[in-house]
């Protein structure tokens, strides 16, 4: 019998390259943080996550304290040091609070690992099984820009809260999810002249292909410029736009990040909604801080992108952007800085068909920044 050859079993039919490291999506983002207790008060306060999982003396943990927060399918992990000395305080010392590790759900650890390190990827973990009553999982990981890690997380003969060594953490107080779904993609700043090289790494050791591109042309405004590549791994479930400074009449949000960081890492973590209104009220009356855009942008924004499902009001009111590609279109807003330094923020995206990234915001998004950055000093 012979298949009819359509769009629909095309990918079948035709021998696809093999995906050497398939993902199934991000497992956590840990962050190492000051004061991980008052941040995990934050995060489930001020943005809704879920206390899961708790790791501290009462484990059996003697030099760190980690918390497991979630929102849907997202989970953040926040960690403080017990002691003086050793990674998590240099780590600290260096960057403030910050991404360290952003965790890769796989299949198969142990390939994930043996096929990354051998297309070049420095080694931070290799393969290693834990266990408790709720099974095993197998971790392993590896280096990427600045002091960041991948690990990879395989635990489908697991059952517990999160990982081994946690116990399940409830608290009796609760709060009530902003509505995050998932974690839409992680960009990560790395510094001058170093975005080929590390969009080349998750090219070339990973298996990521590049979905958009823009040049400074597209990424300046009047005083400030960057370039950017989104990198995307093979089902498209792991998006990691890289940001590099480019050179403009004043300083780069870009460079500003580098020397508050001390280096490359993690400048944002976009978070899906299916209702963006709903999510950024509730946001705004916890007092999340978000950048504001002049009221102007609403006088054009629908000559620019047509017709949209929403009234203008309220995406104007709260200070939400619109996008649109050939697929559909986009609202998004990005809060201020979470941190001390003007480094780490939060993008939210609610996506109605389009899966570009707001390219059409960059102008407003940016000027944006600069005034941020010109009461900070740092422009
Ligand atoms: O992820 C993106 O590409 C968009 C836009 O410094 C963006 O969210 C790009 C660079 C940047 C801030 C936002
Ligand atoms: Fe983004």
């Amino acid at each position: 019998m012979s298949t009819n050859i359509t769009p629909q079993n095309l990918e079948k039919v035709v021998p696809q390259a093999e995906d050497f490291l398939p993902l199934l999506g991000t497992d956590y983002v840990e962050l190492y943080v000051g004061n991980a207790k008052q941040a995990a008060y934050y995060y489930q306060t001020a943005w809704g996550f879920e206390p899961v999982a708790y790791a501290g003396l009462e484990t059996g943990k003697k030099d760190r304290v980690s918390y497991v927060l979630q929102q849907d399918k997202i989970r953040l992990v926040l960690t403080s040091p017990l002691q003086p000395d050793g990674e998590i305080n240099k780590h600290i010392n260096a960057h403030g609070d910050g991404v360290k590790v952003v965790a890769l759900w796989v299949d198969d650890a142990t390939k994930s690992y043996n096929e990354t390190v051998k297309r070049g990827a420095k080694s931070y973990m290799e393969p290693r099984t834990e266990e408790d009553e709720h099974g095993k999982v197998v971790f392993s990981g590896i280096h990427t820009y600045g002091e960041t890690v991948h690990i990879f997380v395989e635990r489908k003969n697991y059952k517990g809260a999160f990982l081994p060594g946690y116990m399940a953490w409830n608290k009796p107080y609760k709060t009530k999810s902003v509505g995050l779904k998932y974690i839409d993609h992680m960009v990560g700043n790395v510094g001058w002249n170093e975005m080929n090289k590390w969009c080349e790494f998750y090219a070339k050791v990973m298996g990521f292909a590049q979905l958009v591109s823009f040049d400074d042309k597209d990424i300046s405004t009047e005083y400030t410029a960057l370039m950017s590549k989104v990198m995307s791994n093979g089902n498209g479930r792991i998006k990691f736009p890289i940001n590099e400074p480019a050179e403009g009449r004043k300083k780069s949000q870009i460079e500003e990040y580098i020397e508050f960081y001390n280096g490359a890492g993690v400048q944002h973590i976009a978070v899906a909604t299916d209702n963006i209104i709903e999510t950024v009220s509730e946001l705004q009356n916890r007092g999340v801080e978000f950048l504001t855009v002049p009221a102007t942008y609403y006088d054009t924004v629908l000559d620019r992108v047509g017709e949209i499902d929403e009234d203008l009001q309220p995406l104007k009111d709260l200070g939400i952007l619109i996008d649109r590609d050939d697929e559909g279109y986009l609202l998004q807003i990005f809060t201020k800085p979470v941190l001390d330094r003007p480094t780490m923020f939060f993008e939210i995206i609610q996506r109605k068909g389009a899966q570009s990234f707001g390219k059409g915001n960059f102008k407003a998004l940016f000027e944006a920044i600069e005034r941020e950055q010109a009461q900070r000093g740092t422009l």
